[in-house]
């Protein structure tokens, strides 16, 4: 079945994102996303990048389908702007122009036999939306339901395969906890937890909106996931990993695969009086029977190993650091693909889940262009072959894995670090909007054509 080679119908693809390639900020329209406010905030993105004109793909998009058809992908992941479609989210009625731009762009790459997976909300939501309380509030369910509604009536006789949300995580965490994400707040747990019930709430309220408007599709959702381990045996950092794990991977898993969520999480907040027990009334009798509704297919993102140790702790008053992490990428995050198969593993061990697709895996590596226009970026050729071996490996153990979507297509604004850190298989000129296929390009190329088998 497998041997060195991969399952037959396993999609081969790549991925990419509204806001960090699009550009065309207010063409057609569009509205603000709250992303348009925030890279524009001084100093909340590297170098004050913003992405106004990114890759200028709502202009070069005719250029950018060539590029994936000579990559030879079965699969494209692209997200849809939010505000394209309702330029404030407040509208009754889509703005068409932004419906046209995808609608052309979805029968472009058809024509190319390359399957669309369209991610409806990759975190550029309406400032308007924003600007009325944002994911904390309950209304945001409503408005997402509209949305996916509008889009799935308009895209899905040609669109079978939705993602209902990217990294719910990075929204509620980063944007509420960390502070790095719009819109910007630190420490707020009650705002953070509402923001992931609210946007795992609206996942389940639009499964069949979409199955409605799009027949014999599939609709997913895609959660960043890492396994974690503690830096020592102390108590501290075991403890300390235990609470990472239970809010990175299983505040999203348990409601979407077993209708409850982690009580130890809401303990453990409560005890470090970060949350009181009241701040959980945003769970209404029902949501979770909503939110565990059958999803047809879960998207993992992955890209490192989390090793934690606990930072409240001194350090002379914890055990010595006893895991270390190896070689990492420009971005600093280590390379470990082993946990790409622990996780999967322990995803097909704790939850009931049939279908798996790896909607994001890369790395970031800023090798430019020699006098020759070559782009030899072979540590990240190493990065997803990598992967993809043990990849391999745990399909061959049963994980349901159907495809793997390498990020990105190409260099983009890659969000707090502006256009400093490229992921692309594709070097763009941010200056000239020149698109240069690296290395990797051809590298993962020629492994679709063997089908995961290197030559
Ligand atoms: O660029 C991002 C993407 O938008 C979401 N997942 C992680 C990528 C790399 O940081």
């Amino acid at each position: 079945m497998i041997n060195n080679k991969f399952p037959k119908d396993f999609l081969w693809g790549t991925a990419t994102s509204s806001y960090q390639i699009e550009g065309a900020m207010d063409a057609d329209g569009k509205g603000k996303s709250v992303w348009d406010t925030y890279s524009h905030l001084s100093g909340k993105i590297q170098n004050n990048d913003n992405g106004d004109v990114a890759c200028d793909h709502y202009n070069l998009w005719p250029k950018d389908i060539k590029l994936l058809k000579k990559l030879g992908v079965k699969a494209y992941r692209l997200s849809i702007s939010w505000p394209r479609i309702f330029p404030s989210g407040h509208e009754k009625a889509p703005n068409l122009p932004g419906l046209d731009f995808y609608s052309q762009l979805i029968d472009n790459l058809l024509e190319n036999n390359i399957k669309p997976f369209i991610t409806l909300n990759h975190w550029d939501i309406p400032q308007g939306l924003e600007d009325i309380g944002g994911w904390p509030s309950r209304d945001m369910v409503d408005a997402f339901v509209k949305y996916s509604y509008y889009v799935s009536d308009n895209l899905g006789d040609r669109v079978k395969n939705w993602i209902t949300h990217n990294e719910p995580y990075c929204i509620s965490y980063l944007g509420y906890v960390h502070g790095q994400f719009p819109p910007g707040l630190k420490d707020n747990w009650p705002k953070s937890l509402a923001t992931a019930h609210h946007l795992l709430l609206s996942h389940g309220m639009s499964i069949n909106e979409i199955r409605n408007n799009s027949k014999e599709s599939e609709v997913g959702i895609t959660l960043n996931l890492a396994p974690s381990t503690p830096a020592s045996n102390s108590t501290y950092d075991i403890e300390h990993c235990k609470f990472f794990d239970v809010q990175l991977n299983q505040l999203y898993l348990d409601p979407l695969y077993k209708k409850s969520y982690p009580e130890y999480l809401f303990d453990y907040l409560t005890k470090k009086r970060l949350i009181k027990k009241s701040d959980i009334n945003f769970i209404k009798p029902g949501d979770l029977e909503t939110i565990g509704k059958k999803t047809d297919f879960l998207g993992v993102n992955f890209y490192s190993r989390a090793i934690i140790r606990d930072q409240d702790i001194a350090e002379d008053k914890n055990l010595p650091i006893e895991v270390t992490p190896g070689e990492k990428t420009d971005f600093g995050w280590e390379i470990h693909p082993r946990s790409l198969y622990n996780l999967l593993i322990r995803i097909k061990k704790d939850y009931p889940i049939e279908k798996i697709y790896i909607t994001e895996n890369g790395c970031a590596y800023n090798d430019p262009p020699d006098k020759n226009n070559i782009i030899n970026d072979s540590k990240r050729i190493e990065y997803h072959s990598s992967h993809i071996k043990e990849l391999k490996n745990a399909i061959i153990d049963g994980v349901p894995c159907k495809g793997y979507f390498a990020w990105s297509l190409m260099d983009n604004f890659e969000w707090c670090e502006g256009f400093g850190k490229r992921f692309g298989l594709i070097w763009v000129d941010f200056e000239s909007l020149e698109r240069v296929p690296k290395q990797s390009f051809f590298w993962y190329k020629s492994l679709i054509e063997n089908n995961g088998k290197e030559t």
